[in-house]
């Protein structure tokens, strides 16, 4: 058996969002969702089970975090020890590749690398499918980041029935995200707070589990099709309709700012100006623009001069989870 191992894992973004849970426990969501995996962002994770340790040591970015600050990480680490038998406490060191501030999600890329990591080094052996249902359990988003290219998380009804699934793993369309980093604060209303509150107050809740089905069943023919307007329309009004639920929630809350909106907008004039391009938002106002590679050019030029050039990212379809035994 194997004490030790590393992984690598990517983030997403979700085309069409999840936002709320059935089961906080299990970490079902109230609805399936789809997302591309990024090659630019990613998190490094070695996990060694050491049986001279006293309690789990968990390092990120090179600093020890605190009982507190690592309880999620502990928790997690406690279900692989329940599956697998390993008894020993593990000594973790993650290490977060997202552009410095950028104030992107890394839950899920995190939360991948660490399920693969810990489940390798525990001897467990899973196969993606299960290594999904793993991951999971830390954070919902990181169910899809175990693929690479465009993959979809089925809600199910339990743990076997929630997993993710490749829709596309290999894109070979020309398509890119360009990251707009406005705002790299910590956000004040957390995704699971948020997705909490959207579910039990907002009276759009209901609505929105409709809109998903029918957005979800619109986008994969728009993608197999390669058929970018479309898409590009569907995964706009998703992510829009999935922030209605945070102004409609009782308090309300929002993660927009006036930058978010003045992003938009140029996404807007950009595109009355012949250049297809489409936002998404997720638990923050850091707007990402879908486009096509040869836009990129007139896209970024325009994106620097509003915010600066250290504001823009550009990131292109990223691979699956990588693991090793070491
Ligand atoms: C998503 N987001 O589909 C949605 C869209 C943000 C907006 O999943 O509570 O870190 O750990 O399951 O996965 C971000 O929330 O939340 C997220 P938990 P997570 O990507």
């Amino acid at each position: 058996m194997n004490a030790a191992a590393t992984a690598r894992a990517h983030t997403n973004i979700a085309l069409i969002k999840y936002w709320g849970k059935a089961d906080t426990k299990l970490m079902l969501p109230q609805t399936s969702s789809l997302s591309l995996t990024l090659d630019q962002f990613y998190t490094d994770t070695s996990v060694a089970f050491d049986a001279s340790l006293t309690q789990d040591e968990i390092t990120l970015n090179g600093q020890r975090l605190t009982a507190q600050a690592g309880h999620k990480v502990h928790n997690f680490l406690d279900l692989v020890r329940q599956r697998s038998g390993q008894t020993a406490f593990a000594r973790v060191d993650s290490t977060n590749h997202v552009p410095t501030a950028a104030g992107l999600a890394s839950s899920a890329s995190a939360f991948a690398a660490l399920a693969g990591a810990a489940s390798q080094a525990a001897g467990l052996n899973l196969s993606r499918t299960d290594l999904s249902r793993l991951a999971r359990r830390g954070s919902g988003s990181a169910t899809r980041s175990i693929f690479g290219g465009f993959a979809e998380w089925h809600a199910g009804t339990d743990d076997h029935s929630s997993y993710a699934e490749p829709f596309e793993e290999t894109v070979d369309w020309p398509i890119a995200v360009v990251a707009l980093v406005l705002d790299a604060r910590q956000k004040k209303v957390s995704s699971t707070q948020g997705m909490q509150s959207s579910v039990m107050t907002s009276p759009y809740y209901p609505a929105w589990k409709n809109v998903v089905n029918q957005d979800l069943a619109a986008i994969k023919p728009a993608i197999q099709a390669r058929d970018f307007t479309t898409m590009g329309e569907i995964l706009e009004a998703n992510a829009m309709r999935m922030h209605a639920l945070t102004l409609s929630a009782n308090p309300p809350y929002s993660y927009f700012n006036g930058e978010t909106l003045a992003a938009m907008a140029t996404v807007q004039t950009l595109r009355e100006q012949g250049v297809a391009c489409y936002y998404t938002l997720d638990a923050g106002p850091n707007v990402k623009v879908f486009c096509q590679t040869p836009d990129l050019p007139v896209i970024t030029e325009r994106f620097k001069a509003q915010f600066g050039a250290d504001s823009v990212v550009v990131a292109h379809p990223g691979p699956g989870i990588n693991l090793q035994s070491t």
